[in-house]
């Protein structure tokens, strides 16, 4: 009789190849020594550490799936989700800084840009040197980013950018931004922007109740000048800056339950030392039932992130899986980590026991990148061929 794993049932581990195990490894090793020490502090005085894109960018964490060539490590899209997984089982927050800069900074210069832009931008991101962001949401154009009202107006030479992004993670202590804006036909376009552009400001957005190790910012704009090679030179509509969050969102979907699974590992330490009625927590029926929901939920999860991205390395995955696994490692995370917080009666409240952060975190993560609704409702149009959104 084969035994139960009950940290990976399915065995995952056994899926994957020396090399991606060896990635998985190398980003935990990081993820456990050098982010978990300072997460506590980072979310409780909203500090966010710019040296962790330096030290991402040492170990080939950021833009890894992009070539060699660029300054990126080459990777694999399994490769991908599996640094995003072990990144987030910290914290949603440093996930967010490394797939920012990975997905929706570095994937569009590589995808769209001219040779000139990749040459300057890739290796200094790719190093960590440089800090991204990505401005696509707007104060009143979130869900739908097609109604957008920023304005990149031609003038000799290149475009005076005019508008405000909403809600930009990285954008106070970014080097570059990557903007999209409507042009003088009305078409959307991708355009970077350097750190201190005349008529170019980032301030911070404070407050925030999740994600408060990572930085999140306005861009304004004041007719900022983008010179014509720093204009994305074909790509056109939607289709720009939603090829950057098929990547990102898929991140996402594996980096969610790598969250889940630490509010399960110390969810189920928890009941097994504590003890209520003179037993253990964990000897209770109630208990093995939410464990045994929690763990059916991240095994059944992992593998279909992990039948995703054998999917985009082989180019067979249409957007709407994306949403698929997005929505559901989300959705599912979320419970998890409400789960995890009630299993831990009291000491569940305190951010030193670690699962009410992840829940606060993962009420961002299932907003951002396309809320578990609009999934839906992109699912629901594949489904039915009818728009329910518009
Ligand atoms: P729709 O008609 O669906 O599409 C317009 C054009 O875009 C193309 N397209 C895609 N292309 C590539 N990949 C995809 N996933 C695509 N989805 C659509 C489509 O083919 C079409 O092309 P064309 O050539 O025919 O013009 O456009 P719509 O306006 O009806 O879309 C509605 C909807 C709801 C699907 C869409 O607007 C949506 O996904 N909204 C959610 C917005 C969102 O996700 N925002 C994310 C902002 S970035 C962010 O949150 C970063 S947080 C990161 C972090 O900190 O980790
Ligand atoms: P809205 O679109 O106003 O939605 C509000 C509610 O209405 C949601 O529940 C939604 O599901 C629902 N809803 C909307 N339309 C429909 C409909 N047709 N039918 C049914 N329900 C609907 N954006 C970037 O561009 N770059 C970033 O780096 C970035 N980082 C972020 C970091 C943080 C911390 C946060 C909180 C957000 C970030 N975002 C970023 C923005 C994020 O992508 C948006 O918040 C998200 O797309 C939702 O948009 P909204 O907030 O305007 O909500």
């Amino acid at each position: 009789r084969a035994s139960f794993q009950w940290d990976d049932p399915l065995l995952l581990d056994l899926q994957l190849g020396d090399d991606e195990r060896a990635v998985r490894d190398a980003a935990r090793a990081y993820s456990q020594e050098r982010l978990l020490p300072r997460v506590l502090e980072a979310f409780r005085h909203e500090t966010t550490d710019a040296t962790i894109f330096r030290e991402m960018g040492e170990l080939g964490l950021l833009g890894s799936t992009i070539p060699e060539a660029y300054g990126g490590a080459g990777l694999n899209y399994v490769c991908y989700g599996l640094v995003a997984r072990e990144v987030e089982r910290v914290d949603s927050g440093y996930r967010s800084m490394m797939s920012v800069q990975s997905s929706l900074v570095m994937v569009p210069i590589h995808e769209f840009g001219n040779e000139a832009t990749k040459q300057k931008y890739l290796p200094r991101l790719a190093s960590g040197e440089w800090i991204g962001c990505f401005g696509l949401t707007e104060p009143n154009h979130g869900s739908d980013p097609g109604s957008m009202i920023t304005r990149a107006r031609k003038v000799p030479g290149g475009y005076r950018l005019t508008g405000a992004k909403m809600w930009i993670t990285n954008s106070p202590i970014a080097d570059v931004f990557v903007v999209w804006a409507k042009d003088d036909e009305g078409a959307i376009r991708g355009f970077v922007l350097d750190k201190g552009a005349q008529g170019l400001s980032a301030p911070a957005i404070h407050g925030k109740v999740g994600l408060r190790a990572s930085i999140t910012g306005e861009i304004v704009m004041d007719e900022v000048f983008c010179p014509e090679e720093n204009a994305f030179p074909e790509v056109r509509g939607l289709k720009g800056p939603f090829t950057c969050l098929n990547s990102a969102r898929y991140g996402i979907a594996w980096g969610a339950l790598g969250a889940a699974e630490d509010c399960f590992q110390r969810a189920r330490q928890y009941v097994l030392d504590r003890r209520q009625f003179g037993r253990p927590l964990a000897a209770n029926q109630l208990i093995q039932k939410k464990l045994a929901d929690m763990l059916t939920d991240i095994s059944l999860g992992l593998q279909g992130c992990l039948q995703l991205g054998r999917m985009k390395d082989a180019g067979t995955a249409a957007v709407e899986v994306t949403s698929i696994m997005k929505r559901n490692s989300c959705g599912k995370a979320l419970d998890i980590a409400r789960l995890a917080r009630d299993m831990m009666g009291g000491n569940g409240i305190s951010d030193e026991f670690g699962v009410a952060r992840h829940l606060v975190n993962l009420e961002v993560v299932n907003t951002y990148e396309g809320t578990h609704d609009v999934h839906a409702l992109i699912l629901g149009r594949a489904i039915t061929g009818i728009a329910a959104f518009s």
